[in-house]
């Protein structure tokens, strides 16, 4: 059985960037719904529970056709959470460092230049998704958007970056401003644990 993972922080941590009850209801709520969701699918399939849930979401051939779209959607939303509430906390944001920062700056220009990247690809992102950036099988950088809780691990690279760009993570603070959701995020992301991503 999978089981939410918990919050390295309290739900008002991350004030004044994000607010307290948009965390509890994304974290306690939406979070936890996809874990139930994917327990509930997976149910008849005990072999798969034991899987670690990246492992799940990258090989969706493994998972019977029956449950396949229920673990492609739950299985990516309980990953995809679990990795952006990891990499975010309060006393975070500033600028990429270490090899990272590095291949930022080569890619794309500059960190400032990045940053414009990411946000209008976040931004731009049609309905529900998420916005990455990736470390691709040849070890380049790319800024990419998903659908749903699709993953960049399905196609065989690596979550260096991950922004949810549901409505539910911005809107009762920011309503249908999601670029005023964005430009907060950046005041909270973790570049160490980017960094970690990065490297190993
Ligand atoms: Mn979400």
């Amino acid at each position: 059985m999978y089981s939410l993972t918990k919050l390295p922080y309290a739900f008002d941590a991350l004030e004044p960037h994000i607010d307290a009850r948009t965390m509890e209801i994304h974290h306690a709520k939406h979070h936890q719904s996809y874990v139930d969701k994917l327990n509930a699918a997976l149910e008849k399939h005990p072999k798969l529970q034991g899987l670690q849930v990246t492992k799940l979401i990258a090989d969706l051939d493994r998972a019977p056709e029956d449950v396949r779209a229920a673990v492609r959607n739950n299985g990516g939303g309980v990953a995809n959470h679990d990795l952006f509430f990891a990499m975010m906390g309060p006393n975070r944001g500033g600028r990429p460092v270490g090899k990272l920062a590095a291949a930022i700056d080569e890619t794309f220009g500059g960190f400032e230049r990045f940053q414009q990247k990411f946000a209008a690809a976040a931004a731009g992102h049609f309905a529900s998704g998420w916005a990455w950036l990736s470390r691709d099988q040849n070890g380049m950088l790319l800024i990419e958007t998903t659908p749903g809780h699709d993953t960049p691990l399905m196609f065989g690279r690596k979550p260096i970056l991950v922004l949810d760009v549901w409505e539910h993570a911005y809107y009762l603070k920011h309503q249908n401003r999601r670029p005023d959701g964005i430009a907060a995020w950046w005041n909270v992301l973790d570049w160490d644990r980017a960094e970690r991503n990065f490297v190993g």
